[in-house]
């Protein structure tokens, strides 16, 4: 391999407000990691298959009432229980695409009102990714592309809050994506960062831990 001991795959998460293209663009970045001939997996958050996951499912399509700090706690315990196995993969070499992580925890529960310090603090010494690609679009105009669903945060005015609070968690790490952008557009600009990512951690940068 190319790397030294300290080589290990790059923890890369996509954030940003739903109906941004986070998913497509997702798998999509994984393909052409992939066809670099780089270990590259795809994980997003919540995880609905564990049993904290399904908690959260039966709470996010409203068969289930849980009041806003337990759920917020339910969201990072999820984070939590996957915390060993990418901790695993990243020092075996393998990259993470993540869909979604604690930006989203705390953007979502922040935007309910729940104090930014307290919705930081269970995610204290997780991994902290390398880099964060955020697809940056306008509540307005994500709430036109098909529409809200039925889910607990489909509405504009919750959107509007969650995405003031990406604004303030928002610092130089992060790399500001215009998803509203052709789609082609959004995922080169996608590629070039995280490749450039991939290879420094390669070349061995130490894993860092949230928050800084
Ligand atoms: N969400 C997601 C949270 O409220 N907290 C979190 O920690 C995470 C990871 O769950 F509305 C919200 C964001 C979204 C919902 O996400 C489900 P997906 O991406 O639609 O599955």
């Amino acid at each position: 391999s190319i790397g030294n001991n300290d080589s290990r795959g790059a923890l890369i998460v996509l954030e940003g407000l739903d109906r941004c293209g986070k998913t497509s663009q997702s798998s999509r970045l994984l393909s052409y990691l992939d066809s670099f001939g780089h270990s590259v997996e795809l994980l997003r958050f919540p995880d609905r298959s564990t049993n904290v996951g399904q908690m959260i499912s039966a709470y996010l399509s409203k068969q289930s009432h849980l009041n806003d700090h337990t759920i917020h706690l339910l969201f990072s315990a999820n984070r939590w229980e996957k915390r060993s196995m990418m901790e695993t993969k990243l020092k075996a070499g393998t990259t993470l695409i993540v869909d979604r992580y604690s930006y989203s925890g705390v953007a979502y529960s922040f935007a309910k009102g729940i104090d930014i310090e307290w919705c930081k603090a269970p995610e204290i010494g997780l991994l902290a990714p390398d880099l964060v690609l955020y697809l940056d679009i306008p509540p307005e105009k994500a709430a036109e592309r098909g529409g809200y669903g039925d889910e607990r945060y489909d509405h504009l005015e919750f959107q509007k809050k969650v995405a003031q609070c990406f604004q303030i968690l928002c610092d130089s790490s992060w790399k500001i994506i215009d998803a509203c952008q052709a789609m082609e557009d959004v995922e080169k600009q996608l590629q070039e960062t995280a490749l450039d990512r991939v290879i420094t951690c390669q070349k061995g940068k130490p894993l860092s831990f949230l928050w800084r």
